[in-house]
């Protein structure tokens, strides 16, 4: 579904719109199930090995893999959308109403940028401090997780939360308005984060979203997630797509066509965007990964 002309233009204006119903419950299905599975089996292997003494096989995508997680915290080990890579979840990044709301932002030749992540945001009184920027991450710019070769390009981030997203599950913040300003300087400290006396002085929105929307922001749209307050996991993705033929700001990673008006036949399909990721995770497992971030301390 192509966003509407107001949805388009209060994206160009303030840099971040909430589209709170893009997708049927039928485009979210098969993806929870794969998700759901996922926790299945890591449960099953973890009770297997006495590692957790159960299992909560009836608890609900919403809890279980917290009751989980809490028993054991290798359950979140390689839960992310490069190490999962199942087929519910590539035909979830090329869904047809997400790449035609996408498409009324850049246009007919769509490409997914490799920087995209899967959330399981954990009750924050389970959120071990390894992660603590990764699930509340800080106020960044997406432009600081990437090279600067991509500042000219339309980067739009598509965030999709899997469960309704509220301030008191850890919704996104963002800081609307600035993003004409483009890329600030980010810091080490805290997290890949704004540096402080540069963060805009910018009444934040909060971006409550149901399941069933989506958040669409520019790459130089300052944006934060708070804490989980709830005892549910605020499972979300964040995806990025643009241009294609133009620079992702991650060289080092594939990058996928997804849309192409004029050569359908070229998009990628599952097989190939799994190999491409396993052949570059075993090539930076052998040599050092250069830095991603942008950072200036
Ligand atoms: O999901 C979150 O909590 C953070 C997501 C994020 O920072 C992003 O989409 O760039």
């Amino acid at each position: 579904m192509a966003l509407t002309p107001e949805q388009q233009a209060t994206f160009r204006e303030e840099g971040v719109v909430v589209v709170p119903r893009l997708f049927e419950e039928a485009d979210l299905a098969p993806l929870e199930e794969e998700l759901s599975d996922w926790v299945d089996g890591r449960a099953r292997e973890l009770l297997a090995d006495g590692r957790i003494s159960d299992a909560f096989e009836d608890a609900p995508f919403e809890t279980r893999y917290g009751k989980i997680f809490e028993q054991c915290p290798q359950a979140g080990l390689a839960l992310d959308i490069v190490f999962l890579r199942g087929p519910a979840l590539f035909e979830f990044l090329c869904n047809e109403r997400l790449l035609d709301a996408v498409e009324s932002l850049v246009g007919p030749e769509i490409l997914l940028n490799p920087i995209h992540h899967l959330r399981a945001k954990l009750p924050q009184r389970l959120v071990p401090a390894e992660v603590e920027t990764y699930l509340n991450v800080p106020w960044h710019q997406d432009s600081g997780v990437m090279w600067e070769e991509a500042d000219p390009v339309p980067v739009v981030g598509v965030w999709i939360p899997l469960v309704s997203a509220t301030p008191e599950n850890g919704c996104m913040q963002a800081m609307p308005g600035v993003a004409r300003g483009g890329h600030l300087p980010h810091q080490a400290e805290g997290g890949t984060t704004i540096v402080p006396e540069r963060l805009p002085q910018v009444a934040p929105v909060t971006l409550s979203c149901p399941r069933g929307g989506a958040v669409f922001q520019d790459k130089f749209t300052p944006h934060r997630s708070t804490p989980n307050r709830s005892e549910s996991v605020r499972w979300s993705l964040d995806l990025r797509y643009q241009p294609a033929g133009r620079p992702t700001g991650r060289p080092f990673h594939p990058a996928f066509l997804v849309r192409s008006r004029s050569d359908p036949e070229a998009v990628c399909d599952h097989a190939t965007w799994n190999l491409r990721w396993q052949e570059t995770l075993a090539r930076l497992a052998r040599e050092p990964e250069p830095r991603a971030h942008r950072l200036v301390r």
